[in-house]
């Protein structure tokens, strides 16, 4: 039997590993370690929060006496926690630098003390910053744009570091921007969807032509295992699809599933820092057999039916805190 250790797993893309990992193997014990934060939701995991085989521990990754008994118990680290939002790095960097270096550390000290099998550790490709035409490969230099994607690329190299210097077995997968269910609703498309299905604004950013290579979240997931069983140690995966849209195509795909109109679109300051475009060349992972499933279509209707039928889920997110940090982001713009 397996124990993997899964951190920040009531996120978005945690929440999903964790489900896609259970409806999958049978033989395997899972922890999320997760600090529930206001994009952490437990109702992510509603449905499977009584499966015998899952336990849910609430709880920092900086703090190294929670860490340390999960991780002796675990053969393997997954590190998805993170402050994950570019906008809100740009304005209160401090906690990006805590959870995503600091608390990388915290799990590493603790993986090299008990030993682990494996450790996994969620990077981005934004780490390598923007590239106006080309595709990043694994071996480019990193350049990273926002105190996000800076945070990310020093956890991502403090991994290596473990590798290299205590031959941690560290592997690193690094994806382009997912899109699907269970996303707090502040990213582009779970923003835009949750908008237009309200008939507010959609704020698009500078010109709206900045690209972006989007990837279901669930292919993610299936690419993060491949990274995991059959990755090499030590060694970084690129893991995109090729979809490349602009913010403009996204915002008028998303306008056009809802049968929503064109004049909710909004255009609004440019975010500081703006990446122009990211896009990986992915011959590595697709060596190890994983290829995304889903087409930019299907994904795209998949994710905005989600929206529209499940607008309790974030309904609940878009009040309180939310409305703070939403008026005092947009205000000068909306
Ligand atoms: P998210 O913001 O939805 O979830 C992050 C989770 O981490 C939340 O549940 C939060 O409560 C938890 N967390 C935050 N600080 C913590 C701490 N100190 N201790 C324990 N838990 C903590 O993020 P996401 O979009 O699901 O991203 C998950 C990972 O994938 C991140 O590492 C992110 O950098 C990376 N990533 C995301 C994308 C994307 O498009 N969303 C793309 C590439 C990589
Ligand atoms: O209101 C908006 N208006 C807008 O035009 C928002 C929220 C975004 N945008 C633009 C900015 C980007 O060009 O849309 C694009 C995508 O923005 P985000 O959804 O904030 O994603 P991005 O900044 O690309 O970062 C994402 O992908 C890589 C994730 O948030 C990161 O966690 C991941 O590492």
């Amino acid at each position: 039997m397996r124990k993997l250790l899964v951190t920040g797993g009531a996120g978005f893309i945690g929440s999903n590993f964790i489900r896609y990992m259970l409806s999958r193997h049978s033989d395997i014990r899972i922890t999320n370690l997760d600090k529930l934060t206001y994009a952490g939701n437990p109702d992510n995991l509603r449905d499977i929060e009584q499966d015998d085989r899952y336990r849910f521990v609430k709880g920092d990754i900086c703090d190294a006496d929670t860490v340390d008994p999960l991780v002796r118990d675990a053969d393997v680290v997954l590190n998805f926690a993170a402050e994950s939002h570019v906008d809100r790095s740009i304005g209160k960097p401090d906690d990006f630098i805590r959870t995503d270096v600091f608390g990388t550390f915290v799990l590493l000290e603790a993986a090299r003390k008990h030993g682990v099998e494996r450790f996994v550790q969620i990077s981005t490709d934004e780490v390598y910053g923007s590239i106006e035409s080309g595709l990043f490969k694994e071996t480019d230099p990193l350049m990273p744009s926002s105190p996000y994607s800076a945070s990310k690329a020093g956890a991502d190299r403090l991994a290596f570091s473990y590798y290299v210097t205590y031959k941690l077995p560290v592997v690193i997968p690094r994806s382009s921007n997912n899109y699907g269910p269970y996303q707090f609703p502040e990213k582009l498309i779970s923003l835009f969807t949750t908008n237009a299905l309200d008939d507010k604004p959609l704020p698009i950013y500078g010109t709206g032509e900045n690209v972006r290579d989007w990837l279901f979240v669930t292919d993610n997931c299936e690419g993060v295992e491949a990274v995991m069983e059959r990755g090499t140690d030590g060694e970084v995966y690129n893991l995109g699809a090729g979809n490349e849209k602009n913010n403009l195509e996204i915002t008028r795909t998303i306008l056009r599933e809802l049968g929503k109109p064109e004049s909710l679109m909004t255009f609004v300051r440019d975010r500081q820092g703006h990446d122009l475009r990211y896009a990986l060349d992915t011959t590595k992972i697709r060596s190890l057999g994983w290829e995304p499933r889903h087409s930019f279509e299907d994904g795209m209707k998949e994710t905005v039916s989600w929206y529209r039928d499940n607008r309790r889920w974030w309904e609940k997110l878009k009040s309180g805190e939310y409305l703070e940090y939403y008026k005092s982001h947009y205000k000068r713009e909306l």
